[in-house]
């Protein structure tokens, strides 16, 4: 069956990746990309898929109703895969009114715009943040308690609650996925991985934050973007489905190997302040996902992480006009 999807955030690292996944796994489908273009939107993302007309990119709010109704009404849209945020934990604690504007009250918004539509699937694409931080041992099942830590995880934890409650309530058919950290091609260079390839590259220092022994659970944007077309075709309404790599590293060690990778010296590193609030450990159990979706991710951690690493030392210019700025003054807005 052709479907119409809207993709909010598909401007970002895994919004783009995102749709290119769908065009390709699903060539009957039209993809509306409605994203408002915040420092981490960037159309250069999506610059191949400039002449496909099966993608349509709009320049709007997903807090903004009247631009949401639109939106449903002019594609008939039919599912809803919601990703559009303000995502990185330490803009959050520097100023975290917009995460609580974009994430909460967006959220909101968007559901609201739907529920009243009505849709066959609404898909809140939450983190495993929302449960807090773990020892050194355990792993994170739906079931695990909400312990959200940072303003940025407050905020998710609020979304992903909302987008239940709109099912519990009104019958909205809601799945929730709730995802490790993800690495790929695209991630804009403020996260730990694109960050510190960047900086070496430039033969900058990579700031370790603390001791560096904070653990992250690592999946391969493409393998959480099969998880999210699976949840949205095959997640029973009303579930949370959690999305992890199993790739569990420390910070440091993560660190060392991409010096490496890159033939660039140790001494590089420099341990600066902890983050406030710094979770940890993060380690998902996805068992139910493989149970009931079928989900297996497909990339190891140390092909992904080499392939992620050539991407950026063969595209300097698209994170060179990331780093300048260039992206957001070039672009010509089309659609
Ligand atoms: P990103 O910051 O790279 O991209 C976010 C996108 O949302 C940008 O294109 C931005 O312009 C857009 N946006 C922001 N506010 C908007 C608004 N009000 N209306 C419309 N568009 C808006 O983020 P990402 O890393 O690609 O994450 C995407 C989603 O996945 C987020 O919801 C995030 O919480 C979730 N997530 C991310 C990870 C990860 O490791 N990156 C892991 C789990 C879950
Ligand atoms: O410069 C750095 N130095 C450093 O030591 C940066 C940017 C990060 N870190 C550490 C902090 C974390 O322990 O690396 C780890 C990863 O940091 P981030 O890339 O900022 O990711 P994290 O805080 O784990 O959150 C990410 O995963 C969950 C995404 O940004 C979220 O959007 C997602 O929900």
């Amino acid at each position: 069956m052709s479907t119409n999807v809207l993709v909010t955030g598909g401007c970002g690292f895994i919004g783009s990746n995102l749709v290119r996944y769908l065009l390709r796994e699903r060539p009957d489908w039209k993809v509306v990309n409605l994203d408002r273009l915040t420092y981490a939107g960037n159309l250069e993302n999506l610059a191949d898929l400039a002449d496909d007309a099966r993608h349509v990119f709009v320049h709007g709010d997903v807090g903004d109703r009247a631009c949401v109704d639109r939106v449903l009404q002019e594609h008939a849209i039919d599912c809803v895969l919601h990703l559009a945020a303000e995502s990185h934990v330490d803009r959050s604690i520097e100023g975290p009114a917009v995460f609580v504007t974009t994430n909460v009250l967006g959220t909101q918004q968007l559901l609201e715009a739907c529920r009243a539509r009505g849709l066959r699937r609404f898909v809140q694409v939450s983190t495993d943040e929302v449960y807090g931080s773990l020892g050194p041992s355990g792993a994170f099942t739906e079931t695990s308690p909400l312990q959200p830590s940072s303003p940025y995880s407050a905020s998710k934890t609020g979304a992903d609650l909302l987008a239940l409650a709109y099912h519990h309530t009104y019958g909205l058919d809601v799945v929730v996925t709730r995802c490790s950290n993800n690495y790929g091609r695209y991630q804009f260079p403020e996260k730990l991985i694109p960050r510190m390839v960047v900086n070496a590259l430039r033969n900058q220092k990579l700031p370790v934050y603390g001791d560096g022994q904070h653990v992250r659970d690592w999946l391969h944007v493409e393998d959480h973007c099969q998880g999210l077309l699976q949840a949205l075709e095959r997640g029973r309404a009303g579930e949370v489905y959690n999305l992890g790599g199993g790739a569990e590293r420390k910070n440091l060690d993560l660190v060392k190997g991409i010096l490496a990778a890159l033939g660039k010296p140790e001494s590089l590193i420099e341990f600066v302040t902890d983050r406030p609030g710094h979770d940890r450990r993060y380690a998902i159990d996805p068992a139910k996902s493989r149970r009931e979706l079928g989900w297996t991710p497909a990339h190891s951690f140390e092909a992904g992480l080499a392939d992620t690493v050539r991407w950026y030392v063969e595209h300097p210019e698209w994170w060179e006009r990331v780093l300048s700025g260039e992206y957001r003054r070039t672009v010509t807005l089309t659609h």
